[in-house]
């Protein structure tokens, strides 16, 4: 079995009203056991946008407070301007050389 260590989790900072399917799929995959040790990235993205969901507002929504003995980052990112992608990046590789 193949065991990942790092995952990328992109949402849509943007849509308010998928925000909590999100919300149940990251949940959903965070309890598969291939991702037991992985560390979360989670690229909030369309932060460009005048009326996307703040990182604290995405960060409760998404329940990573909640989270127990995982390693996670909010990114902002606007994937079409490439704003914020190197520096989430920066943080995984950071994250996994620990290791
Ligand atoms: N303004 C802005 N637009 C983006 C950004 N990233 C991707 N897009 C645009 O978003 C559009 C794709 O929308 P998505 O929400 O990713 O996909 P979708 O078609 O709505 O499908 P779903 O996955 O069902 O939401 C494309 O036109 C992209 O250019 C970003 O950071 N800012
Ligand atoms: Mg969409």
């Amino acid at each position: 079995m193949l065991f990942s260590q790092g995952l990328i989790f992109v949402v849509d900072s943007n849509d308010r009203e998928r925000a909590q399917e999100a919300a149940e799929e990251l949940q959903k995959m965070l309890q598969e056991d291939e991702l037991r040790d992985a560390v979360l990235l989670v690229f909030a993205n369309k932060q460009d946008l005048p009326n996307a969901m703040a990182i604290s507002e995405l960060t409760d929504k998404l329940g990573l407070q909640t989270l127990r003995s995982r390693t996670w980052y909010v990114q902002a990112t606007c994937a079409t301007q490439g704003t914020g992608l190197y520096e989430g990046l920066d943080w995984l590789s950071e994250q996994l050389s620990k290791r």
